[in-house]
């Protein structure tokens, strides 16, 4: 990463990040680490009005009410594709820029759905237990479900949603998507309703981003549309399913299993959840690998150098 001269600018840093990242910004900003403040509300107090620039993640996001408390913020550089954490129409109508770290991790994160699917179905997770429980010598595992030649349907057909298509096609499932409008280029089935794209799937993959226009999008009535022999693979946000519905469903039988990197809550796990072998739990760790991870850090600080540093051009910013 190539060092910028900007000594003065005060970055407010609100979570550790990414050690290379972390130590380029600290190396070349005045950055404060807002996580390890004593008293954060008598900080921003006091020092508020220096700060500059607010480098944040998905996970951390950027409420309205500490923009607020930011009168000189020029920009909020996330470290994630989703930004429904963040208060983006608050910034926007500061004239505060903000960025995010699109297809950067479009790979892994379709390499994360179609784990899932995998999982869900051929019950691989919920099977190691077994061999590991010593209980492989006293019977034999039951059997799974198939998965090439699955309807599968994703909702959100944008870039990391056509990366789980490409995929799910070499695993010889049929594609079926469901956005606002057809995209173009693409020749995968459009379902324009939802309902009758979740009624049409075996398989139901959220791709979707978080934030008010999803929240809750599967419902128990939806759930129930997906039905009994139906799987629901979400890698979006946990706020797009409700998951006490998702909970009754999965333990009553109205779908047959669930696929999951993102919860509600999350990084707590409901009981009930842990207590279902039909559900694969990931750890919210879809774009987690060394190379994507790198690369969307590399890209948050392009875009905070670029800022400060090469007359406000930011690469990535939010539409
Ligand atoms: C997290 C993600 O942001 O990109 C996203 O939207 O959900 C993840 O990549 C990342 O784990 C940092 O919080």
């Amino acid at each position: 990463m190539p060092s910028a001269t900007t000594q003065d600018t005060s970055v407010l840093i609100i979570g550790a990040l990414l050690p290379s990242l972390q130590e380029a910004i600290e190396a070349s900003f005045d950055a404060t680490r807002y996580w390890e403040l004593a008293d954060p509300q008598a900080w921003l107090a006091t020092n508020g009005q220096r700060v500059q620039a607010v480098v944040t993640s998905g996970g951390w996001g950027a409420s309205a009410d500490l923009i607020g408390q930011l009168p000189n913020l020029e920009g909020i550089f996330s470290f994630g594709v989703g930004y429904d954490s963040i208060a983006v129409d608050v910034a926007r109508a500061r004239g505060v820029v903000v960025t995010n770290t699109p297809n950067v991790l479009n790979d892994c994160v379709a390499d994360t759905a179609m784990a899932l699917i995998l999982d869900a179905l051929r019950r691989f997770s919920e099977a190691e237990r077994y061999v590991r429980a010593g209980k492989w010598a006293a019977a034999r595992f039951p059997l799974a479900t198939k998965v090439g030649g699955k309807r599968i349907g994703i909702v959100g057909l944008g870039n990391i949603g056509h990366a789980i298509a490409t995929r799910a096609q070499a695993f010889g499932m049929q594609i079926a998507y469901h956005n606002r409008s057809p995209k173009a280029g693409v020749d995968y089935r459009y379902f324009a309703d939802l309902d009758a794209l979740i009624e049409h799937s075996d398989v139901l993959v959220l791709a979707v981003p978080g934030g008010k226009a999803t929240d809750r999008l599967i419902d128990a009535r939806r759930l129930a549309l997906l039905g009994e022999k139906g799987y629901l693979i979400n890698i979006a946000r946990g706020s797009v399913v409700d998951q006490q519905a998702l909970i009754h469903a999965l333990e009553t039988g109205v779908i047959a299993g669930a696929g999951l990197d993102v919860l509600e809550g999350e990084p707590l796990v409901p009981e009930r959840l842990l207590a279902l072998e039909n559900v694969v739990l990931l750890p919210h760790m879809a774009s987690g690998t060394f190379e994507t991870r790198e690369a969307m850090g590399a890209l948050v600080w392009d875009n905070l150098q670029g800022w400060f540093t090469q007359n406000k051009q930011v690469f990535t910013p939010v539409a």
